[in-house]
């Protein structure tokens, strides 16, 4: 960007030069060619011009991450029609999905950030990507084994996709893994998996977490099982992000929040709902299938010591609607101070350039031994 302001500077010193007549004596030039005040003020407002192209772009990034904060930490429902947000993180939006056997999912991909991203859908069920794979080694996988679909979505583009599923490319409790191939953007987390249900579509309900091992979460914490009908089945696919081992345990009774010292002792005389052993190895998973008896609020939580006093525990909001989305302050705080500091640098910026443009009026002492008279 500094290039353009830079080679038009160049050209307004060199132009009078360039254009003298060979006839005029050369210590004239000097007192002819004299700049006029706003020309001697140009390199002033090319450093303005610099700061400013500093700071418009970071004040337009941050202004940028502010709008696609994905709403982290709540479910989705299941729904044929899915809007999956692109995003430079770089992550998908919500990154599980899911969609009964036998049916066709419509896809909404929409790219809310300022790169190329795409959605490469892996032809092979059950089968999560290798994250040290380079980019190479990424597409060689893909090339090798062909892909459900490949979708490129540019900056601020939109494309919808049908998939169907049915026993041709699911047999049953399948998940699909879904990658940017941009290079480095699987490798720095944006990935997802689509789950194929075999729960037929107003039979049940079907939900997606994972756990992360390394910070012991659930991600999502809160699930939203939307029925109107009790007892209702839950379908629930946990999906291992790291290399420890969790379990995925229902609280049996609604309304009881559980405490890590307690735990333990009432699940001797209230046995969970459902308690899942989640496989060790990132990507693995294991689906955790449990009736819940009323409307209400279910915690959830990992009896692996340590791991519930750790924070790894979460809510299934059965009937009963989920509380709005926190805001995520944090990175809002952040974000404010880089448009402040942005409208500062402007500031400064405008300032030297006016100050420079007033200097530039005066002209500038006459050399030593050259008067202005002839
Ligand atoms: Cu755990």
């Amino acid at each position: 960007m500094s290039g353009g302001p830079a080679d038009s500077y160049t050209a307004v010193i060199n132009g009078p030069q360039v254009q003298t007549p060979s006839g005029i004596s050369v210590h004239d030039a000097p007192v002819r060619r004299r700049p006029t005040p706003w020309r001697r003020a140009t390199p002033w407002f090319l450093a303005a011009l610099v700061v400013v192209a500093i700071g418009l772009p970071t004040a337009a990034a941050a202004s940028h991450v502010i709008r696609v904060a994905p709403p982290v930490g709540y479910a989705h429902p299941l729904v044929n029609e899915t809007l999956v947000n692109l995003t430079d993180t770089p992550a998908y939006s919500p990154a599980y999905l899911s969609t009964p056997q036998n049916s066709t999912l419509e896809l909404h991909l929409v790219n809310v950030g300022m790169y190329t991203h795409t959605f490469t859908l892996s032809k092979i069920p059950n089968h999560p990507l290798n994250t040290s794979w380079t980019p190479t080694e990424l597409d060689a996988f893909f090339n090798a084994n062909g892909s459900l679909a490949n979708l490129s979505v540019p900056a601020g583009g939109s494309v919808w996709t049908n998939l169907t599923f049915n026993a041709t490319n699911s047999a049953g409790f399948d998940s699909f893994e879904f990658v940017s191939v941009v290079p480095y953007q699987f490798q720095a987390g944006m990935r997802g998996f689509l789950n194929i249900t075999s729960t037929a579509p107003g039979l049940g309900l079907e939900e997606n977490t994972s756990v992360q091992g390394s910070s012991y979460l659930f991600i999502p914490d809160v699930l939203d099982a939307n029925s109107s009908h009790f007892p209702v089945n839950v379908d629930v696919l946990v999906t291992n992000l790291g290399d420890f081992a969790h379990t995925f345990t229902v609280v049996p009774q609604s309304n009881v929040s559980l405490t890590p010292g307690n735990y333990s002792s009432y699940f001797l005389t209230h046995p969970p709902l459902v308690s899942v052993n989640v496989p060790t190895g990132d990507g693995a998973t294991v689906w955790a299938n449990f009736t819940v008896p009323a409307s209400g609020v279910y915690e959830y939580l990992c009896q692996v010591s340590g791991h519930f006093a750790a924070g790894m525990f979460g809510y299934l909001y059965a009937g009963v609607p989920v509380p709005p989305a926190p805001p995520a302050p944090s990175t809002a705080i952040v974000e404010g101070w880089v448009l402040i500091g942005s409208g500062i640098l402007l500031g400064i910026g405008i300032g030297v350039a006016a100050l420079a443009s007033f200097v530039g009026r005066f002209p500038p002492a006459p050399p030593s031994g050259h008067g202005g008279h002839p």
